[in-house]
């Protein structure tokens, strides 16, 4: 948590040292300080060179300090940076790996920068909900142009140095391989005497055509920024640098930062941040526990599910097997693999040559005994518990020993399909979302017997296969699933009571949701949820639906596959067309229920819906099945298209306050089907403690 200080000849070589990034945090803000004015003092001291350890420059500003004094206490980022740049002596930031954020802009105040070709170059923070607040807005445009800085900062995407080194960002970027701090101090010897120091602040930001470029800007930000008010915010942060001088324009962005920070869609982005990295911590499991090579994979399946689970693998370089019972079905799979590679190569995000390398991946077999090397297998076959449990008796049989046996099951008891086999401990749950080649979430469903070097060994897979991984405990549904199912239920009983599929779903997308409940289904297969129910009426006669779903399905509505479903489909066109007869069925079965509709409000809709997720959340919280209240809201993130900038159902409860969420449960818990929203005790609880989910 400190800066590292040494003189090499006439160089002082300060080295900012807070593992793992170099966080710019209250105690390496102030060693830094105080390097730099040691070097500025000792007469031996030519010329600064200013580095980081490890595996960054630096990361940023410390995110974690942002709701804590430390942030504003002396030496703040603005201190050491203008310390830097008044330095007497010059200084050079020799920059590998990372220089993110508050990172680069401390790199910015300095007089010269060399850098590692490979070294990330980004100011991310609009991916915060804020923006680059340490003269990132100022400083970049008059380095590399106005175009490239708003690139950079209303998209934080990471630049690599090389992709620089012919801006005035750069005064070198060696050759891969070079030792960059013998680099750096051997510059630092050459400009050690040069005067006048050059310093960022005294260049001017020049554009052809201002005016054009003030509305342009205003006018496409505007559609690019969607709910988020950050990247507007970018815009007149650079418009500031363009028209006013500098120190004017430092103070526009200072207001501006301020005023992002406190916004909600930041905190949201800030909690999801953290979040991502808290849900692959799995508290008793070491973070130095062993893990399984995963050399080769095989999937059990090869229909929409098996397949997409392949190409991660393929994505991942990882040679993977298909298994399938009919060859017919295997070559369908594997055509339908070929076939999504191509529309990516269609869309110019895949080239010819790496589709070829990973259809090289991808291989079929009808045979059991061929994928008894691999690694780990993935059941992806029929939702059934017979038609599961089945494979995972061959599985028992061919599998060589240590290979790991995860399911896909998206909601059945994966301690009972451990249970037919004699590797209960290599047994595991691995639930991937549909298209599994896209969906970020992996459920990672961990038995009472599955091994802690296997669940260590799942965790390292989804980072691998680029998923978010999250431990669930078994339960019917798991986290995500579970918590649909009340949403769905809500969804169903706001149609009997006066709302039309369309209404229900225009309500919840305009808070956000990628895909209201009625055009998801229609997407995923109304049949889906059909088989379930027939399941849940067997095994908890208690729980009451909606009819409407399954007078939908008795009519063969299944969706976007049978061309009708909730809404009407026109071929080759995925637009969902309200269905009058839909409307006229709910409308006739709530005549019959002798349900008097009523008019219900978007409020309401709201309300009901994700209100649902967090009673439920709360009590999966409650019970154990998730860890902790940010992996909910990662579940919903990123595999139910829950609004980012709202954090997530649980982090979205504690901004509207849980007394607030829990009177509106009881509201609604007195109306029809009250039974339904019983409040989880953890939520009454939290809620007369005045406490958040999210400690
Ligand atoms: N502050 C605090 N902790 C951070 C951090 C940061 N800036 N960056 C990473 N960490 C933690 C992270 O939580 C994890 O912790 C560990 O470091 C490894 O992270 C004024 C105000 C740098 C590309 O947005 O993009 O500067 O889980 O797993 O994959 O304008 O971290 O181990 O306990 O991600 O090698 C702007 C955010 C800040 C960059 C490295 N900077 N970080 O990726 O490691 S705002 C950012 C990243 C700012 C100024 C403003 C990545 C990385 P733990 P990791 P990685």
């Amino acid at each position: 948590m400190s800066a590292d200080y040494e003189v090499r000849g006439n160089v002082a070589v300060i080295t900012l040292n807070n593992p793992p990034v170099n966080g710019l945090g209250l105690e390496t803000r102030s060693a830094a300080v105080e390097a730099v004015r040691k070097a500025g003092m000792d007469p031996a001291v030519k010329a600064i060179v200013l580095t980081g350890a490890g595996k960054a420059f630096s990361g940023g500003a410390d995110i974690r300090e942002f709701n804590s004094p430390k942030a504003l206490t002396e030496p703040t980022l603005h201190t050491l940076i203008s310390t830097v740049e008044s330095s007497e002596k010059p200084v050079v930031a020799a920059i590998h790996s990372v220089a993110m954020g508050g990172g680069l802009e401390l790199a910015l105040g300095c007089n010269y920068r060399v850098a590692t070709p490979e070294a990330q170059i980004a100011l991310p923070e609009v991916k915060l909900g804020i923006l680059p607040g340490a003269g990132g807005t100022q400083r970049m445009p008059r380095l590399v142009g106005l175009e490239q800085a708003m690139q950079m900062i209303t998209t934080g995407t990471p630049v690599p140095a090389e992709a620089l080194a012919g801006t005035a960002l750069f005064d070198e970027v060696y050759r891969p391989g070079a030792d960059l701090l013998a680099s750096a101090i051997a510059f630092a010897n050459k400009v050690a005497d040069l005067r006048p120091l050059p310093k960022v602040r005294d260049r001017k930001v020049e554009h052809a055509q201002p005016e054009l470029f003030i509305s342009q800007a205003r006018e496409g930000i505007k559609k690019a920024a969607g709910p988020f008010p950050a990247p507007v915010a970018c815009v007149e942060a650079l418009i500031a640098a363009l028209t006013l001088p500098f120190e004017e324009g430092l103070k526009v962005e200072r207001e501006l930062f301020l005023k992002l920070k406190e916004t909600n869609e930041s905190k949201s982005l800030r909690h999801a941040f953290f979040a991502e990295r808290a849900a692959s911590k799995i508290p008793d499991v070491p973070a130095d526990t062993p893990t399984r090579k995963i050399a080769s994979a095989a999937v059990i399946g090869a229909g929409t599910m098996g397949g997409g689970i392949a190409m991660n693998f393929a994505n991942a370089g990882i040679p993977v097997t298909l298994l399938e019972m009919k060859q017919e079905a295997l070559d369908k799979g594997l055509a339908t693999i070929r076939k999504n590679y191509e529309t990516s190569v269609k869309r110019g995000k895949l080239t010819q040559d790496k589709l070829e390398q990973r259809m090289q991946l991808v291989t079929g077999t009808l045979a059991y005994e061929d994928i008894a090397q691999a690694d780990i297998t993935i059941e992806a076959v029929f939702e059934d518990m017979a038609v599961k449990t089945e494979v995972f008796r061959q599985l028992d049989k061919v599998m060589k020993p240590g290979a790991i046996l995860a399911t896909n099951t998206s909601t059945l008891d994966v301690n009972k399909i451990a249970a037919v086999t004699g590797r209960p401990q290599d047994v595991i749950g691995l639930h991937f979302f549909s298209p599994a080649n896209v969906m970020k979430l992996l459920e990672i469903v961990r038995g009472a017997k599955t091994g802690k070097d296997v669940l260590a060994t799942a965790m390292a897979l989804s980072k691998k296969l680029k998923k978010t991984g999250v431990v669930a405990g078994v339960c019917d549904g798991f986290i995500g699933n579970r918590m649909l199912e009340q949403y769905l239920r809500q969804a169903g009983f706001l149609l009997d009571e006066g709302c039309t599929p369309e209404q229900v779903d225009k309500a919840i997308e305009k808070f956000g949701f990628a895909m209201g409940p009625f055009r998801m289904s229609d997407l995923a297969g109304n049949d889906v949820g059909w088989y379930i129910r027939k399941r849940r009426a067997i095994e908890s006669p208690e729980l009451v639906y909606s009819k409407t779903a399954d007078l939908l399905c008795e009519k063969g509505r299944f969706g976007q596959k049978t061309g009708a479903g909730w809404y009407d489909y026109k071929p080759g066109d995925r637009h969902a067309y309200p269905s009058q007869l839909v409307n006229d069925m709910i409308v006739e079965y709530a005549r019959e229920q002798g349900i008097e509709r009523r008019k219900i409000s978007d409020e309401e809709i709201i309300e009901r819906l994700v209100y649902a997720l967090v009673n439920e959340g709360a009590k999966i919280l409650e019970e154990g099945i998730a860890l902790r209240a940010s992996d909910i809201d990662m579940v919903y993130l990123t595999g139910y298209g829950f609004p980012s900038w709202r954090g997530g159902p649980m982090f979205y409860a504690d901004c509207v306050g849980l007394p607030n969420v829990l009177q509106a449960i009881e509201k609604y818990g007195r109306g029809r089907h009250g039974e339904a929203w019983a409040p989880a005790p953890l939520l009454v609880r939290l809620a007369v403690e005045g406490k958040r989910f999210n400690g």
